[in-house]
């Protein structure tokens, strides 16, 4: 059998999302997610226009050499829009081979490590009484990891916290529909290094210390910024801290390492191993960060976990809402497969986006199971697509009170 249909599906239920459907000369559809937020059309543009008709005519069944194909084929490699097609390309083969196997794909990961996949939600609130209410209503639906992030005393609107009331859940989306133009946000990291190890202690006094606290860092802090928050925050016990810095500057992390003993997580933005390379060969991190959608897709994905495991390095995937149901199922399968599984991300998308996509992956006392149908589990609906039309949206844009452009 050969791949004979490749399409570019872009929707729009409440944030965007492309994803790709790959049909082959049996009639069998595979699906990939290929969403990256605030630069859809591109992603949607480097398949539609270079990619789909180099698919067409080849076998399915060919999945490691698909993917070397399409990285070292173009001669131009890695970087985010790249990798997220790759990325679509490889999910949809997989999930094409696992529905002709008749099995869910992390049986042909190696099957099951585990009974279900530990996950955390996105607790945040304005202040701190917001933020325990969000808490307290995640921990009443049974999680056990929750990422808290909360307003900082002198700036309006920053990274990750829900603006819509006190602890609102789900309801945080960052890329706004703002035109031509970026949104923009205030920062300063000063008041934020002072005000929040006293959240946290908080949140230890109100909540004890089982409950697994993460927090995000959103890549903000320069280096010895990082190391002095990684040591002040070290007596509460986090299960990590993520982006303390820019992650890109990996060498960055030998000085936070030498302060504190606080877990780090790093590599939400990154798209390749060798993103990685120093940062796992040191054991500068904990937890690989990345998301299936953003880093080539599961065959790249499951490289680079066995490489992380051989240091004691364990997963943490990517899967805010900016990764659609089918990018999720694909982290999933994975997670329930690997070995050397940490956390997994899960801020569970709305109802117009599950209209969109149906999904098989079940919710239990803060754990996420993939599901056993074959494949990755995931079917789109492409006439309730078709009703929620493409609209740019951006994330925001992050200035310094001075102005200066920062880190978002
Ligand atoms: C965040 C992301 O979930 C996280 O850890 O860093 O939600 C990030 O802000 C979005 O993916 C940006 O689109
Ligand atoms: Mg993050």
């Amino acid at each position: 059998m050969t791949i004979e249909i490749v399409d570019v599906n872009i929707t729009s239920p409440g944030r965007n999302f492309v994803t790709l459907k790959i049909t082959t000369s049996d009639g069998i559809v595979g699906l990939g997610d290929a969403t990256l937020n605030g630069r859809e059309l591109a992603v949607a543009s480097y398949l539609s226009d270079h990619v789909a008709s180099m698919l067409v005519g080849r076998d399915e069944d060919r999945i490691e050499d698909t993917w070397q194909y399409l990285y070292r084929g173009p001669y131009w490699r890695r970087g985010p829009v790249t990798m997220a097609a790759i990325a679509a390309v490889d999910m949809a083969l997989w999930d094409i081979k696992a529905k002709k196997a008749g099995m869910p794909l992390y049986q042909l990961l190696g099957g099951a490590s585990r009974e279900g996949v530990r996950v955390y939600a996105h607790a945040s609130g304005t202040d701190y009484a917001a933020l325990k209410n969000a808490i307290t209503g995640y921990e009443e639906l049974g999680y056990t990891a929750v990422r808290v992030q909360t307003g900082v005393p002198g700036l309006g609107q920053i990274y990750g916290v829900s603006s819509t009331g006190p602890g609102v859940r789900y309801d945080y989306e960052p890329a706004k529909r703002s035109g031509d133009r970026p949104s923009e946000e205030t920062w300063d990291t000063r008041n934020y290094l002072n005000h929040m190890p006293g959240i946290f202690s908080k949140i230890r006094e109100d909540f004890g210390t089982d409950l697994r606290i993460l927090h995000d860092g959103h890549h903000r802090m320069s280096p010895i910024e990082a190391a002095r928050f990684a040591k002040d925050i070290e007596p509460y016990d986090l299960f990590w801290l993520e982006d303390c810095t820019p992650g890109e500057d990996q060498t960055a992390l030998r000085l936070v390492r030498q302060h504190s003993t606080t877990p780090l997580a790093i590599g939400e933005v990154f798209n390749s191993v060798f993103d990685y390379q120093t940062l796992i060969t040191e054991r500068l991190i904990d937890y690989v960060r990345s998301a299936v959608t953003h880093t080539g897709g599961i065959t790249a994905m499951k490289k680079l976990l066995d490489f992380a495991a051989i240091y004691g390095i364990k997963s943490g995937i990517h899967g805010p809402t900016d990764i659609s149901p089918v990018g999720m199922a694909a982290a999933l399968h994975l997670d329930l497969a690997i070995h050397n599984f940490g956390i997994q991300e899960y801020m569970p998308h709305n109802e117009q986006t599950l209209e969109v996509f149906q999904t098989s992956f079940t919710f239990d006392k803060g754990f996420l199971h993939p599901g056993d149908k074959p494949g990755l589990g995931v079917d789109l609906d492409e006439d309730a697509a078709a009703g929620h039309e493409y609209t740019k949206a951006y994330l925001p844009v992050n200035r310094l009170l001075d102005g200066t452009v920062h880190d978002w």
